[in-house]
């Protein structure tokens, strides 16, 4: 029997895992799909063959036929929704952040370590990344010695106008503390984030620089530009202490015409990292049909701390100070 799956929102990332489920992810049937826009609730049912249109999310959570559920909503309503998730007993992907805040985010952690069980996944699909993953498992071996700094650059296009400056550390940068964590198999310590004096003063969305320590002695930097102009551009360079590890970003073609060569940057996320997803959302389903969870996937403990850094980034970038990221007591469930 297929798994049935229900999406919650069906903006720009539901409606792309809508359709990796229904094209890349056997074992799995779209069943029911909820959005505020009901007109595009129904167009994205129609074009992936989903059952049902909820008359809400709460509706489509306790719906019999759906055993799992995606939330793809707008971020305040992850936390909660994700707490009905764990109330109906079902496993639940939530699109990152699990809560703009860690507090909220510190209320599901408790509420799935009292289940005992985990049900929660946290879509940091760049766990998925095959770059990521070798980084990983180069930190691990020791293939280029001792891990000692791992440098990332994360730029988009441009920032969409409800987009805030401090979203580039709380809602875009989130990936980099994430992958950090996920690669040097550490929490962070300490931030300082820095922007540049030469930035436009009047810019809504300014790019932001952070420098981490990793509670495992590694330095990590991220540059965070939301309004890189040229292209989606995520880089990452892994540095041991006798070699290097660097992401190359996946190109089909290079064109060479009139003296010039050229490869095309994707314009957003989902092309780039559609191996990254389509991995994530595969992992999820077969640990579900299997009874498992998908252990290289991120937690919700991993949603929380990715939580503590964006704000302690925030809060270093008020201050201008190095500021110490405090974490809760992680519970036994996430050991
Ligand atoms: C955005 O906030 C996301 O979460 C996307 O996954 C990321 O790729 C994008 O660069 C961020 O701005």
């Amino acid at each position: 029997m297929s798994l049935r799956i229900g999406i919650v929102g069906v903006g720009i990332m539901g409606s792309d895992h809508a359709r990796i489920f229904a094209n890349d992810v056997p074992g799995v049937e779209i069943a029911s799909i909820c959005d505020a826009d009901v007109a595009r609730a129904k167009a994205v049912a129609d074009a992936v063959g989903a059952r049902d249109v909820a008359e809400s999310p709460e509706a489509l959570i306790a719906d019999k036929a759906v055993d799992a559920v995606l939330l793809a909503s707008p971020d305040a309503t992850h936390a909660p929704l994700t707490l009905a998730c764990l109330a109906a007993r079902k496993p639940v992907l939530c699109e990152k952040p699990l809560a703009p805040g860690s507090t909220d985010c510190l209320e599901v952690v408790a509420a799935e370590a009292k289940l005992g069980s985990r049900l929660v996944q946290i879509g940091f699909m760049r766990r998925y990344d095959p770059a990521y993953v070798a980084m990983k498992a180069a930190a691990k071996s020791g293939t280029i010695g001792r891990p000692l700094m791992l440098h990332c650059v994360h730029r988009n296009v441009s920032a969409p106008p409800w987009f805030t400056s401090n979203m580039a550390i709380a809602n875009s940068a989130p990936h980099e503390f994430d992958i950090a964590r996920f690669v040097l198999d550490s929490d962070m310590a300490e931030i300082t984030v820095f922007q540049p004096e030469a930035a436009d003063p009047q810019a809504r969305v300014k790019p932001v620089f952070m420098v981490l320590r990793a509670s495992s002695g590694q330095l990590v930097d991220v540059e965070m530009n939301n309004n890189a102009g040229y292209g989606y551009d995520v880089k990452g360079e892994l540095v041991g202490s006798t070699g290097t590890m660097a992401m190359r970003s996946p190109a089909h073609v290079e064109t060479n015409r009139a003296l010039t060569g050229s490869i095309p940057f994707p314009e957003d996320w989902r092309s780039r990292f559609a191996e990254a997803y389509r991995l994530q959302n595969q992992a999820w389903a077969r640990a579900i049909a299997s009874g498992t969870f998908a252990r290289e996937g991120a937690s919700a403990w991993d949603g929380y701390a990715a939580s503590r850094i964006a704000e302690s980034g925030l809060a270093a970038l008020a201050s201008g100070e190095r500021v110490k990221i405090e974490m809760g007591v992680r519970p036994e469930l996430y050991a």
